[in-house]
């Protein structure tokens, strides 16, 4: 049975979590800035990262392997060889200037719980399995999951003609990377062969923080769209072109980003332009087109499917009014997506554990590899507050006691679900 004192005051359980963290900033030095983290899919930096997340595997008693799809994988069997495996993990990619435990965290925490565990000599009615997938943020390609997409084998093969802003086909980062395109079902699961997936990731979100609790059960994770939008008009000149003959393709654009936030708090949902750029880009030039992001998000697919066409029927409006034209192209889509129920309890039963009476349930604002992986087997997330909801910036930060707390939670969840 997991120790039953209040992690935050267990000597062992705080040194395992300042382990954690000390890892976290180790991963935290792959990044291909010195000075702003970022760490993308197929990198040096994701095949540095893979190793050493190998290494701390094969440390806590995986056997451990880069799946074909450049997931860092580690496996440890249950009371007899060949069990379906409890899948336990998250991702080791980055946003650009990220922060250090977006990913990395819930990565660390699965192999913590597998090394108690086997260090425990409980034999489980499963295996555990740890998985490090290498891209749910789609910051190279644009298109997020691709590592939990394979894994859960709804791999789309339109896929291998995405570039990065280098012009670098996946195909073409495959074999940089020394993985074969052609033997990517390799890393499709079978159907059977988990018994579900657990996830313990930080918040990301300021709600925990907010009702003082430290950790909290995900009951969905939210379904987003992303776009590439564009608003055309016509190039002209700064000073000679008089207001009433412009087709100002910023200023067009620039209505409906604040349209997408008046829209999105009237609607109850999360839309973010991200990015923007501006042609042709000079100075004393009247930008004639804009190319910008979108990024829509609900608890419910409908409201964010009606928040939609909302927002295209004001960018429409403001472009028939400006005399500009405006086009969107769907680049992403995640629906949203249930917990587990009978695995929200495990997570639930694994919070008590740590002396929290009443666990909080949630639903993530975030994407996660939950979404991917829950096409092949049950899901549930663990939340860790992280401090003032701060996450995809360099001051993502999270608590010593909370990790503790969260490793404690994290592996009486995983032998709640053995017990059940
Ligand atoms: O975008 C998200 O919600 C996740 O962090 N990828
Ligand atoms: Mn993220
Ligand atoms: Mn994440
Ligand atoms: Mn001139």
């Amino acid at each position: 049975t997991p120790s039953t004192t209040l992690a935050t005051t267990n000597p062992t359980t705080l040194a395992e979590a300042e382990l954690i963290l000390e890892r976290c900033n180790d991963l935290a030095g792959l990044s291909r800035h010195p000075e702003r983290m970022e760490r993308v899919h197929l990198s040096p930096e994701h095949k540095a990262a893979n190793e050493l997340a190998a290494t701390w595997m094969a440390e806590a008693g995986l056997s451990t392997w880069q799946d074909a799809a450049g997931n860092q994988c580690g496996r440890l069997e249950g009371s007899e060889p060949g069990l379906p495996a409890l899948l336990l993990g998250s991702h080791l990619d980055t946003v650009p200037d990220a922060g250090r435990y977006d990913g990395m965290l819930g990565v660390l925490l699965a192999i913590q719980v597998v090394s108690r565990i086997r260090d425990s000599g409980i034999p489980l009615p499963f295996a555990l399995e740890v998985v490090a997938f290498g891209d749910e943020e789609g910051t190279r390609f644009g298109m997020a999951l691709l590592g939990s997409r394979a894994l859960a084998g709804t791999w789309n093969d339109d896929w291998w003609q995405l570039t990065d802003k280098d012009g670098i086909t996946l195909a073409e980062a495959f074999q940089d990377f020394g993985l074969d395109p052609a033997r990517l079902p390799g890393a499709f699961r079978r159907p059977g062969s988990l018994v579900g997936y657990l996830e313990a990731h930080i918040e990301q979100g300021p709600f925990l923080e907010d009702a003082g609790r430290r950790l909290g059960v995900v009951t969905s994770i939210a379904g987003a769209r992303r776009f590439a939008l564009v608003m055309t008009g016509h190039a002209g000149h700064a000073g000679g072109t008089p207001y009433d003959r412009r087709r100002d393709a910023l200023v067009g654009a620039s209505e409906l980003v604040i349209e997408v936030e008046r829209l999105s708090k009237q609607q109850h949902v999360i839309g973010t332009v991200g990015r923007l750029q501006a042609f042709p880009g000079g100075v004393n030039v009247i930008p004639g087109r804009v190319e910008f992001s979108l990024d829509l998000r609900a608890e419910f697919d409908p409201d964010r499917d009606e928040s939609v066409a909302l927002i295209f029927a004001a960018a429409e409006s403001i472009a028939e009014r400006r005399g500009l034209s405006f086009s969107a192209t769907e680049i992403y889509r995640a629906d949203a997506t249930v917990c587990d129920p009978g695995l929200q309890d495990a997570v639930f039963a694994g919070i008590r554990a740590t002396g929290d009476t009443d666990p909080m349930r949630m639903w993530s604002r975030a994407g996660h590899d939950g979404v991917a992986v829950a096409d092949l087997t049950a899901i549930a997330m663990l939340f860790i507050r992280c401090r003032g909801g701060v996450s995809h910036h360099p001051d993502e930060h999270v608590k010593k006691v909370d990790v503790a707390a969260a490793l404690d939670a994290f592996e009486a969840a995983v032998l709640a679900v053995a017990a059940s």
